[in-house]
């Protein structure tokens, strides 16, 4: 066979499952919904920004749920209760949604030279079968009887999400938004003179192509150093600007924001040329949306109804003030994107509603147990804003604090406790660390943590595939319990 045809013909066997696929749709479909309708499937919507946490947070509570007889759950009702009988995966029957990669990213985990997920490059989902004995009870005569619970999981590349507020603002308005943040610290340096570049550009002139593709990929770069540049920002716009995904059209991408749009009036910058700065933007903004962001967001977000918001609170600690403004800010705007409240499961099914959510601090495992707590609170304080939001309507939100992967030990040296794992590389390393504060830290009460460097752990040793061992986590069993515990009884 050619190469060529060895490279066609996967593509083919994909291309004939999905058409294979489609035909067992309808009927699948049929079947979630009247699952639904039995509040016996739900979809849980796992959020969290670029690098919180999101696969190896999944990939855990799958294993967790599959090895539930050895894993450590004893928060976990079913497992306290013993009603949880088997858990199954499945692939989630959306069209052409590959399945979540759980094998690959549970090997990678084990092993001697374990390794985390890859970073999300693009979307993927799983159902999970949860088998359940109805609990025992003096007035039921179906005691012993057993049912499934269906729980769709769905991962996506976190630079994504923070897209989803771009679809209730116009050109104009993310154009002042961009306007007023790269103003301040530390946006400003990141954009150097581009800043100044940006600024020049009359959004009523006629827009001339080259100059707008040379602004937009330094425009492409700053993102990029938003992101990398060693504390990484959390709201960056469009995500799609750093990972466009598969087959996405290159002009859709081809906007920048027009810093002088406050000179304007809404009607001025309106009755502009069809070739201005302004109009050549707005119209790719608007494509940008319709044709990136609302698929996106109607595909992945519209049926939730549970979600947990993962946050990775110490290295926005750790990075400062202003990445833990810029975090808050970002989960203020992405929680608005969502709608909570209570639906009866009828109304559920045409206008779903989130009417549980969990926030969830993460990778709790880099602090000492003592310092958990504390940065559950902290979590608290900087959700503020995005928890009123849900429980003013009607629903009231938990915090929690997890390791999905618990990839540290604790010692005592001295009489000072430190932390002891291994680094990127393998090698054995250990550090103390600040003391985690329960609030927001104020004027010199950073310094310690700016001072500090958080360590990157590698996953824990020895874990073996083969023996489908329990990943190592911490309270993951607490969150499950606020997610599912209800659902299974
Ligand atoms: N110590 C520790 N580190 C973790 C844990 N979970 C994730 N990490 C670290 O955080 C990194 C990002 O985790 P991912 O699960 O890939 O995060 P994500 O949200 O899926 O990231 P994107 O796909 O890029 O949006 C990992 O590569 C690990 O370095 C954990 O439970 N403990
Ligand atoms: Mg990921």
């Amino acid at each position: 066979m050619s190469p060529a045809s060895n490279r066609i013909k996967p593509k083919l066997k994909k291309a004939s499952k999905r058409l294979l696929g489609y035909g067992r749709t309808g009927a699948l479909k049929a079947g979630a919904t009247l699952e639904r309708l039995r509040d016996r499937r739900f979809c849980l919507g796992i959020t969290g920004l670029s690098q919180s946490g999101k696969s190896t947070f999944i990939t855990s509570l799958i294993n967790q749920l599959i090895n539930h007889r050895q894993a450590s759950l004893p928060g976990f009702s079913p497992v306290l209760g013993e009603t949880l009988l088997w858990v199954k995966r499945h692939p989630l029957e959306d069209r052409g949604l590959d399945e979540f990669p759980y094998d690959d990213a549970y090997r990678g985990l084990t092993g001697d030279s374990p390794r985390w997920p890859d970073s999300t490059v693009d979307v993927s989902g799983c159902l999970l079968e949860l088998r359940l004995k109805q609990a025992p009870s003096m007035f039921s005569a179906l005691a012993s009887d057993e049912y499934s619970l269906y729980l769709e999981l769905r991962d996506y590349p976190g630079e994504w999400l923070l897209d989803l507020p771009l679809r209730d603002m116009t050109f104009a308005r993310w154009c002042s938004q961009c306007s007023a943040q790269y103003g301040q610290s530390p946006r400003q340096e990141l954009l150097g003179d581009l800043h100044h570049k940006l600024q020049q550009i009359d959004p009523l002139a006629v827009a001339d192509e080259t100059r707008l593709a040379d602004l937009n990929s330094q425009f492409k770069e700053f993102l990029s150093r938003c992101k990398h540049h060693g504390r990484s920002l959390s709201l960056i716009q469009p995500g799609r600007f750093l990972l466009p995904g598969d087959e996405v059209d290159a002009q859709v991408l081809g906007f920048i924001p027009l810093l002088n749009c406050a000179q304007y009036s809404e009607a001025e910058l309106e009755s502009a040329e069809d070739n201005s700065y302004f109009k050549v933007c707005q119209q790719r903004y608007q494509r940008y949306v319709s044709q990136l962001v609302d698929p996106f967001y109607r595909e992945f977000f519209s049926r939730i109804d549970r979600q947990v918001v993962l946050v990775d609170i110490v290295s926005a600690l750790n990075a400062g003030p202003d990445y833990i403004d810029d975090m808050r800010q970002a989960l203020t705007k992405i929680t608005d994107s969502f709608a909570y409240g209570r639906n009866n499961r009828l109304l559920q099914l045409f206008q779903p509603k989130i009417d549980k959510v969990v926030f969830t601090a993460t990778k709790i495992d880099q602090v000492l147990s003592e310092d958990h707590e504390a940065v559950r609170q902290l979590l608290s304080v900087i959700v503020r804003q995005a928890y009123s939001n849900a429980q003013h309507q009607g629903v009231m939100p938990n915090c929690e604090a997890t390791a999905a992967v618990r990839a540290s030990r604790e010692v005592d040296q001295q009489g000072e406790r430190g932390i002891v794992g291994a680094d990127l590389d393998g090698k054995p390393m250990g550090y103390i660390h600040p003391t985690i504060p329960s609030r927001i830290p104020e004027g010199d009460e950073w310094q310690p943590f700016l001072d500090w460097t958080i360590p990157s752990l590698n996953p824990p040793r020895g874990l073996s595939y083969q023996n489908s061992d329990s990943i190592p986590h911490i309270r993951l069993d607490s969150v499950l319990n606020l997610l599912l515990g209800d659902k299974c009884v």
